[in-house]
């Protein structure tokens, strides 16, 4: 079997949702493994396009199976808003999804609670998360006593729990200063009349994922994991604390998806010919000036989920060579190369120098990374729009030179490069 990833290797929005949309229709299942609504994947089809949370970007393909398994968490509300949204485009969820059992739900004192949490300061800066409450919720997971998963949707017992959790949660939040309004929308007997609504439409759809994602992989079939943020936002192995809540770099697959590592064997690590962060955190290569800003205007670069203005900076081949050689890829796309087709000269950060020793090894504290400053290698700009390119021969020189030198820094071929959002903008190279 052809078990392949598509994985972010910076800080999300490198446009994974474009690839497994391209290359979707090869595939038997689309899996998506860790995160929530958090993610926002556009994928565009001709004139139309799609904003998708937490449905994998493989809906849009006719005859292939969407997997959303365990390691990720579900608001049902915007969840069912999705599937409502897409339906009269005529895409159908009730055929070609299936929702874990075993998958959490980020219930409404999730979404209050995440407030405060970016209302706390972290080493002087907030995490600045989505507020969609993934945060709370996968702390939930973890600690066992307050979760409700999909599978308690439709079990006997569900207004009950709701209740005990509901009446336990209110109190913390009361403890924690959250508004009246918020109190009231996580009242008891609120949550339990949407939680039946939920039940009541979900319910064809929750399955045992791992059974069925187990059974693909033994019968030889084609599996597409689709992986959500980016791989420096790994809970374990990104810049901690600002970070999400889940394993969001290659190692995160398995866990996420219930398949073992056995049944894998492609992964494409996807990276933006730049760099872009939305959030708090340490970001060695960003630029606080004109080009920065450049950058956003020209690649559009604010959050699908939140529309936050994203920080935008050069390529960082220390970080994405850390997160390439951790996500086990075998091929990088390179996406985005038309926005730096504007630019006069450009820079690749090769190093970090900290506390005046030059390193190439990413380092795993949030003061030492504040601490780092970039070591960049300059090269010209091609200064040739690039949106119309179909073959790699015809890129610029200078575009095939900035390519060239990512793969040396980075050890790992570039396989896939994209020049705009349609579908037809994507050049596969080797
Ligand atoms: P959270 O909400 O707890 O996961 O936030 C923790 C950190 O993770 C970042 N994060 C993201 N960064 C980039 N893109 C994400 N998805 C959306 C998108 C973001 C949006 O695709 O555009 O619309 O703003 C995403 N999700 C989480 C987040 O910024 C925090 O730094
Ligand atoms: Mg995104």
């Amino acid at each position: 079997m052809s078990g392949t990833c598509v994985i972010g290797l910076q800080w999300g929005d490198e446009a994974k949702g474009k690839l497994v949309d391209l290359l979707a229709s090869q595939f038997d299942l689309v899996v998506r493994y860790q995160g929530g609504a958090n993610a926002g994947h556009t994928v565009v089809v001709g004139d139309e396009v799609y904003k998708l949370h937490h449905i994998p970007s493989g809906i849009l393909h006719r005859g292939v199976k969407n997997l959303i398994t365990p390691g990720v968490v579900i608001n049902p509300e915007t969840m069912i808003g999705e599937m409502e949204g897409l339906a009269p485009r005529g895409v159908n969820c009730d055929e070609n999804l299936q929702i874990s059992e075993r998958a959490h739900l980020v219930m409404p004192w999730h979404m209050a609670e995440d407030r405060q949490i970016n209302a706390t300061a972290l080493r002087g800066e907030s995490i600045g998360t989505t507020n969609r409450g993934i945060g709370p919720c996968y702390r939930d997971k973890v600690g066992r006593t307050h979760a409700i998963r999909m599978t308690d949707l439709v079990q006997p017992g569900r207004d009950e729990r709701i209740r005990t959790v509901a009446e336990q949660k209110l109190a913390i939040l009361r403890n924690m200063g959250a508004s009246e309004e918020e109190l009231d929308s996580i009242a008891a007997d609120k949550v339990i009349a949407q939680a039946t609504r939920w039940g009541n439409r979900l319910q064809g759809m929750i399955a045992d994922t791992t059974d069925t994602l187990l059974d693909a992989a033994e019968q030889d079939k084609r599996i597409l994991f689709e992986g959500a943020q980016g791989a420096l936002l790994d809970i374990d192995h990104g810049t901690y604390p600002f970070v999400t809540s889940s394993n969001s770099s290659g190692v995160g697959v398995c866990a996420g998806a219930g398949v073992p590592p056995r049944w894998i064997n492609t992964v494409l690590g996807v990276c933006k010919a730049y760099s872009t962060r939305v959030g708090g955190g340490p970001f060695v290569t960003e630029l606080e000036d004109e080009t920065g800003d450049r950058i956003r205007t020209l690649g559009n670069e604010f959050g699908t989920t939140t529309g936050r203005p994203r920080r935008c900076g050069w390529f960082d081949a220390v970080a994405v060579r850390y997160t390439a050689r951790l996500s086990g890829v075998t091929r990088l796309a390179l996406m985005m190369m038309d926005v730096l087709a504007h630019l006069d000269e450009l820079k690749i950060c090769v190093a970090y120098e900290l506390d005046g020793e030059r390193i190439t090894r990413f380092p795993g504290h949030a003061d030492q990374l504040r601490r780092c400053k970039p070591i960049y290698e300059t090269i010209p700009g091609w200064k040739q729009p690039v949106d119309d390119v179909r073959r790699e021969e015809d890129f610029p020189e200078g575009a095939l030179a900035y390519v060239r030198r990512i793969e040396t820094l980075v050890g790992i071929p570039v396989g896939v490069l994209s020049v705009g959002p349609d579908r037809a903008q994507t050049i596969f190279t080797k």
